[in-house]
Order: C-alpha cells, then structure tokens, then sequence
C-alpha cells in the first residue's frame, strides 16, 4: 500500500507510520501473514503494540489470558477499542491489524486534538482471535467473559502438539490463571472494534465505512474419519474401509446441504494418517466451518452433515466423530449504539456480516458496535485481502469521532 506521506497532515503520516512499522511483521513469502499466537511473529506484532502504545503515553498490560490492554486513564465505565493482531494461515494484511492499527492512530489523533477524555479509553490486542493455532476462535475474548473455560484453553494444542499453556509460557506469560476476569470485564462500558469488510457490502453500497447490524450465527465442528490403513496395490475396492472415501462424499453433501439451507459449509485444516502414496489411510481429521443466517438453517446444515456423514461411514466401514469446538449464537449489535455510531460516522450504511469478531463475543456483555472499512476486493482470509488508503483514513476519522463522543459524553 503506497501511503502519500504528507508532513504537513500530520494524521496521515500517524497512520502511516504505524502501518509500515506493522506490515512487514509476520508477512510470509506468499504475501499472506503466518503471524499465529505465541509464535515469533505473534510476539514482535506484540512487542510493536507495547512499544507503540507506550509511545503513545498508554499504560500496557497484559490480562491473566494474554490479552494486550493500553489505557489512557483508569477507573471503570472505559470506552475500549482495538480487534486483534494474530492471523489465518497465509491471511490478509488487514484483518485484525486494520482495527488496531485504526485505533491506536485514534489515540494519536484525539491526543493531538487536546481532547480530555472524561472516561478511561483503552486499545486491546485480543489473542487467538482466529483460533488458527489452537482451533477455538476468539480464545483470548471468551476466556475473559468466562465463554471458554481455562481447563478447556490450556490443553487445546496446535497440530505440533504443543498446548496453549505451554505456548503462552514460552512467551514468558503466566498461564496458570487463564479464566474469566469479571472485574476487567466490568470495567469496560463501550466496546467498538473497527475491521476491514469481509466480502463487498460496501462496495455495493458505495460508502467507504458502515456498520455491523448483525454477526450470523456460526461454528466449527471437528470431524474424525476412522478407517483402516491398507496396502493400495494390493486390496481390493471391496475390500477397503477408506476414511479419504467417506470424507470426500462429506465435503460434496456438505455443499449441497449448505446450498439447499441458503447457508455455508467449508472444510478446512484436514490431516491425513498415514499420509502416504501406496498406503490407503487410516484417519482423516477435518474441520467443518458453518455459517447461516439464521440459528435454523446453521443447525439444519450441521445436522444434515453429520448425518450424511455418518451413513457413508457405516456404508464404508469407517468410524465417524463429529465434535462441536465453538459454537457463536447470532449477533444483534445493540441498536442504540449502531445507530448512533452510523450516525456518528457521516450516516453510514448498517449491514451484517458472515465473520465472526471480538465484538461479537463482548456484545454479550456490553453495549458493543463495529466499524467496517471498504474492502474493494471483498476478499479476505487470503493475500488479496485490501482496504484503500483513502478508506484506511476514513475508518480512522470515523472511528476518533466516534471515540471522542463516548469518552466525552
Ligand atoms: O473466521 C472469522 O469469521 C473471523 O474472520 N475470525
Ligand atoms: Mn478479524
Ligand atoms: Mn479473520
Ligand atoms: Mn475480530
């Protein structure tokens, strides 16, 4: 992204600076991001938002769940910004880091404007929003509203087997307190978390920012296809229990459910046992990601899925599992506050969304609204993932103003 460095705007070179200074951490050679928790990556994206915060004359801690909290102030009632910095494998720039980055110029930009917050405001890094390391998406939000339960988050582990108490206490971190933080979570009076648009809303709409109505519901349920391992020269097709067989009928049946419920299915993070050339498998491991406008088109989906999946595997001979990881109920957005943040932000078209966010986990908790950024590619989870420079600069004006009438209301 070519920012047109302007000294004499001094929040445009803020932003700028902040991006540049944040790009190149955890990029990999296929111009996506790796940047996964606990990894190096992870840990320098997170030593740039300590230092850049401080140098911001923000307070930086940690929580017990390794959450990363800036705060300009102290005391309760805190209007909290910010989104999160790990990615998907081979991710977009934006993803996360758009939020951040947007809100730690907002503090900038409110600083530079003498505005005196009468509440605290704080930017938050959450962990393990993607869940791409460790499997359970917005790890780091649900531990601190009590959604996931610290006994479960401790032994998750990644496909080298290594859990996140271990990760997280090889980043020097204490995880021997992972649980809910009821005080921190009181503390909080506003969520807003600023995100690039994942898909074309506003394209079509024509704006360059709008806000979240909606998050459909959605999950992730972990598959286990069992068969047996086999010689693939030597046995005969009557003869094999082919976990690869039942498995590639599943992903087939779950587009087609998906597409009768007017929903989505997706098949992802698969590992193969033995993995061979001449060896039929013994195992299939897969994850299934739905999403669907509603709880009962999800449910029909999941439903018929499993279903499917378990009678191709009686036909087959192989042993299905199906293990629910994370489930997120739909997502109304606290209609007050979205409609005073559209207001907020030049009257900017309200629309849903497919992704899940932060946002959607706190929205449980406190009155919670998010900013989308135009996405001109409407791709994302992917290198093509883009946001303008001009709509980068719109998200961060809109999202101070919003800022500024929370802290100084
Ligand atoms: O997967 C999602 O929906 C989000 O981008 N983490
Ligand atoms: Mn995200
Ligand atoms: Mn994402
Ligand atoms: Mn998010």
């Amino acid at each position: 992204m070519a920012w047109g460095a302007d000294p004499d705007d001094g929040e445009r070179v803020s932003f700028e600076r902040l991006w540049e200074e944040l790009r190149p951490l955890g990029r990999a050679d296929s111009g996506g991001y790796r940047r996964f928790t606990w990894t190096p990556a992870d840990l320098d994206a997170r030593a740039w938002f300590a230092d850049t915060a401080r140098g911001l004359g923000l307070d930086v801690e940690v929580d017990r769940n390794g959450n990363q909290w800036a705060w300009w102030g102290s005391g309760g009632d805190a209007v909290v910004t910010g989104s999160h910095l790990d990615s998907v494998p081979d991710g977009g720039a934006f993803d996360g880091p758009l939020g951040v980055v947007s809100s730690l110029s907002a503090v900038a930009l409110l600083k530079a404007r003498g505005v005196a917050p009468g509440r605290p405001l704080a930017v938050v890094n959450f962990v393990e929003e993607e869940g791409a390391r460790f499997g359970v998406p917005c790890l780091g939000s649900r531990l601190l509203t009590g959604a996931v339960a610290p006994s479960r988050a401790q032994d998750l582990r990644d496909s080298d087997g290594v859990t996140w108490a271990e990760a997280m206490t090889g980043a020097d971190l204490d995880a021997t307190r992972l649980g809910a933080d009821p005080e921190r979570l009181a503390r909080i009076g506003t969520f807003v978390e600023l995100h690039v648009e994942q898909g074309r809303g506003l394209v079509d709409a024509n704006a360059p920012v709008g806000v979240a109505s909606a998050i459909w519901p959605h999950g992730r349920w972990r598959f286990e296809f069992a068969g047996e391992a086999n010689h693939a020269g030597t046995t005969r097709l009557a003869d094999r229990r082919d976990p690869m067989l039942t498995f590639a009928e599943t992903v087939l049946g779950a587009r087609e459910q998906a597409s009768l419920a007017g929903a989505l299915a997706t098949f992802g993070r698969v590992s193969v046992e033995p993995n061979g050339t001449n060896a039929i498998a013994s195992l299939v491991r897969a994850w299934l990601d739905s999403r669907a406008p509603d709880a009962s088109a999800l449910a029909r989906v999941v439903q018929g899925v499993t279903e499917l999946a378990a009678e191709r595997g009686d036909r087959d001979g192989v042993k299905v599992t199906v293990t629910p990881e994370s489930e997120t109920p739909v997502v109304e957005f606290n209609a007050d506050l979205r409609d005073e943040v559209a207001g907020l932000a030049g009257g900017a078209p309200i629309l849903p969304t497919g992704a899940g966010h932060d946002a959607g986990v706190l929205s449980a908790h406190v009155p919670t609204a998010m900013l989308f950024v135009r996405n001109p590619t409407g791709v994302s989870h992917a290198p093509g993932e883009y946001a303008g420079p001009d709509d980068c600069l719109a998200g961060v004006e809109a999202l101070t103003t919003v800022l500024e009438h929370l802290v100084t209301r």
